[in-house]
């Protein structure tokens, strides 16, 4: 194993997840540990089994006749809109005429168990004509068939700058879905309340998303639904747009039939029924000059949106945001079409379309590279960003890190000797080879929609002196709501038992966005600091009217009041005891909304992003070379943490981004069925990256610098860029399989499973 510098940041004590102890204990609560009321109806989602069709007949009569069901709702009982599309209403909650996907929900079974609402499912009849069925997003574009208009991020002029380029390299690039495979499936659980209200405990990134859909399907306001979430068992996007529908139908029986509603999605029916990642089908042009600097860039992206927009939309203008990675390209041109297609409607997955775009360029680059026959690390070297340069969408990259991570990984992991390394086992061995790759990262932090960053924070400081918080933050593993107690107990002086998170609730913190875009530390951390701050001034001024003084300096430790210095006779419980007795609020809510950021879609130009994350990963592999199979040797990273405030959390992220991503670019293969059915439907036929398939060695240095002023304590969003990282095995893959085979032709179709891996060691433009 190679020596890693560690830097103090990594000394730092912090507080450890606030979760583990329940977590290890089997007692901390999902949905579907919740208590039932007596009396709670079970629900299960009918499906269609088809991609594409006109439904003719759906005969619900045997399975509402078995014993023990209460009752069947489709389309026909939505007492409001039958619509659930967030960004574009062209999503029915359950189907009204048309089939758009395999698994597309058409109906809702309550029954007093789970078994019989699956039994009654399974004597349900439909008959429907079949449409044709397209699955491939390039079909789509073919047809003229969009979920949203195409858009185009544009900078100088690629068509003047190709003809002037020394090398000028075209190709084509392909990555797969991916499956979230959160460990709680989708669920949620609705509760009639007095006066026609419903409470919804929801496993959802998205409180406020599952409220507004609730009440525009029942057509009822929202102040009738309040929605609770205690925490989820993982969500990477999943759960930020497609917790709703589950929540919305829970919801829509309780209303009809004043009976507590329980649905949770069993395995195979999320894996069926949910969007994935988007699978993207793209082309490249490159032109570099002599000097390898990128000159020239254009990139046609054809993203598969599924049935539905979704969030695709979103999605899409993302993998533009993030088209160009970590270089600087002075002539840029990336067109995306989002393409309808007959699969569940893609969504949002950890990367939010970024890691797609950044797959592209970098394979632009190796292809490059191969041509000019030289290392792909040449090219990436010669064009990383720099301070002041500008981005296709017309922000200017400050507190740039790109160069600094890379260079600062290139001496810690000792790349040359690394390289020396690769170039004497692959001599020295006939059937087994090593590959090596650089993967820096650029991802910016900020929802890209500027109206969505904003977050709330409503602080109870009680009686004793023990404080409650509520924020949008919601806890799904990511350890927010450790960096959340983190700050108030830092900032009151108060030991972290004295500090609660309350579960994230509409009614305590209203018109939240969903807990994405790596943002939610940042934005709910903000609102709560400045929530605590104020407290802290009102205690503040108590103290100083205490001691009889007109002006003091005043501070908060360990438990105790700092006077002007000096430990005051009044300690944290008596001054907030001495506050009651003034009558003096000690609560607090508090806004936050991100500053400085905006974004002109008519002219694709602006400012949209708080800052951007860096990074560089050192990637090496060893494939076996007679059976396909390789070993992630180790994945070496310098990442910029900014000032990290919880090291043992986000190293958890990087670690846990790192094997995501390392899982899209090689061992998770999304298959339909050309019918639109759903091949890769179980864990049998779906590879995730377990501990063996994982890196050898992990490691992580952080980037010793400064942090940013718009990310909570300088400690920089870390949910999201890590998975990108993983783009580097794809290509460290391409290069060992290349020490073997000379006559392969890199091609870049991910995932790199081990099946291409031997196709491609023996692939021969000779024998075909
Ligand atoms: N969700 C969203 C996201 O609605 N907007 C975004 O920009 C975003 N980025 C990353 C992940 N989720
Ligand atoms: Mo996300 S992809 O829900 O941050």
């Amino acid at each position: 194993m190679i020596e890693t510098k560690k830097t103090d940041l990594q000394a730092k004590p912090t507080l450890q997840n606030i979760d583990s102890f329940t977590h290890v204990r089997g007692e901390s609560l999902f949905v579907d540990d919740m208590t039932m009321q007596e009396g709670t109806l079970h629900a299960v989602v009918i499906d269609a089994s088809i991609g594409h069709g006109e439904l003719k007949v759906l005969d619900i009569s045997k399975a509402l006749a078995l014993p023990g069901v209460v009752q069947i709702f489709t389309a026909s009982d939505v007492p409001g809109e039958n619509q659930i599309g967030g960004i574009i209403p062209d999503e029915p909650l359950f189907a009204e005429k048309h089939i758009h996907f395999w698994g597309q929900a058409v109906g809702l079974i309550l029954a007093e168990s789970e078994a019989i609402a699956r039994e009654a499912r399974s004597l349900v009849k439909m008959q429907i004509d079949p449409l044709p069925v397209v699955t491939m997003a390039s079909e789509a574009r073919a047809k003229g068939s969009f979920v949203s208009d195409p858009r185009t991020f544009e900078l100088g002029n690629v068509e003047q700058a190709f003809a002037g380029c020394a090398h000028v390299f075209e190709g084509e690039s392909f990555s797969n879905g991916q499956e979230h495979l959160y460990l709680e499936a989708q669920g949620a659980y609705a509760v009639p309340m007095e006066n026609g209200n419903i409470k919804i405990t929801s496993s959802t990134q998205g409180p406020t998303a599952v409220q507004r859909t609730a009440a525009k399907v029942l057509g009822i306001p929202m102040h009738k639904i309040e929605v609770e979430v205690i925490r989820l068992g993982g969500g990477f996007g999943g759960k930020e747009d497609q917790a709703t529908p589950w929540a919305v139908m829970a919801a829509l029986a309780c209303h009809k039939l004043k009976k507590p509603v329980k649905l949770i999605l069993s395995r195979h029916d999320d894996l069926r029924m949910t969007g994935k990642r988007h699978p993207y089908e793209s082309i490249f042009k490159i032109g570099l000059d002599e000097n390898l600097k990128i000159i020239a860039y254009e990139a046609e992206f054809m993203q598969n949106a599924g049935a539905a927009a979704d969030l695709s939309p979103a999605i899409a203008e993302r993998t533009l945001f993030h088209a160009t990675n970590s270089y600087f390209v002075p002539n840029v041109k990336a067109t995306v079409y989002p393409c309808r297609t007959n699969l569940p409607p893609n969504t949002a997955f950890r990367g939010f379309g970024g890691p797609q775009g950044m797959f592209v360029i970098e394979s632009a680059i190796a292809q490059a590279a191969d041509k000019l026959g030289i290392p792909a690390h040449q090219i990436q070297e010669a064009n990383l960003l720099q301070e002041d340069d500008v981005f296709s969408y017309g922000q200017i990259a400050r507190q740039v890190e790109a160069g600094k991570t890379w260079h600062q990984a290139k001496t810690a992991f000792k790349l040359q000797e690394q390289e020396a390394l690769v170039a004497a086992f692959n001599a020295a061995n006939k059937n087994k080879k090593k590959g090596l790759a650089l993967m820096p990262i650029t991802f910016g932090i900020s929802f890209t929609n500027t109206r969505m960053n904003h977050a709330r924070a409503l602080v109870h400081i009680y009686e004793d002196g023990s404080v409650g918080i509520s924020t949008a933050a919601v806890e799904m593993g990511q350890g927010v709501n450790t960096k959340m107690l983190q700050i108030a107990s830092e900032e009151f002086g108060l030991p972290a038992h004295k500090v609660k998170l309350e579960p994230t609730n509409t009614t305590r913190v209203a018109n939240t966005s969903p807990s994405a875009a790596s943002a939610t530390a940042d934005l709910n951390g903000k609102a709560l600091l400045q929530a605590c701050t104020a407290l802290k001034k009102r205690l503040a001024i108590v103290a100083v009217e205490h001691a009889g003084l007109d002006k003091a300096k005043v501070a908060f430790v360990n438990e105790q009041i700092i006077v002007n210095g000096e430990v005051y006779k009044l300690n944290w419980y008596e001054l907030v005891e001495q506050a009651l007795s003034q009558r003096v609020s000690l609560s607090e809510n508090s806004h936050y909304a991100t500053p400085e950021i905006h974004f002109d879609k008519t002219k694709e130009k602006g400012h949209p992003f708080a800052y951007h994350v860096y990074g560089t990963a050192v990637i090496r592999v060893t494939v076996d070379c007679v059976r396909g199979r390789y070993e992630i040797d180790s994945v070496q990273m310098v990442h910029d943490y900014g000032k990290s405030m919880n090291e043992g959390i986000d190293l958890g992220q990087v670690e846990g981004g790192l094997a995501q991503g390392i899982g899209w670019m090689t061992l998770e293969e999304i298959s339909y069925a050309p019918d639109g059915r759903l091949l890769s439907n179980a864990l049998s036929t779906y590879k995730v990256p377990d501990l063996f398939s994982g890196p050898k060695v992990i490691d992580t240095i952080p980037l010793d610098t400064i942090g940013h002023e718009l990310a909570i304590r300088k400690s920089k969003a870390v949910g999201e860029p890590p998975l990108m990282y993983g783009i580097g095995v794809y290509f460290a893959l391409q290069n060992a399989i290349r020490a073997f085979n000379p006559r392969y032709v890199p091609k870049f179709h991910a995932p790199m499973t081990p099946e291409k891996v031997l196709m491609s060691l023996y692939e021969s433009p000779l024998v075909g």
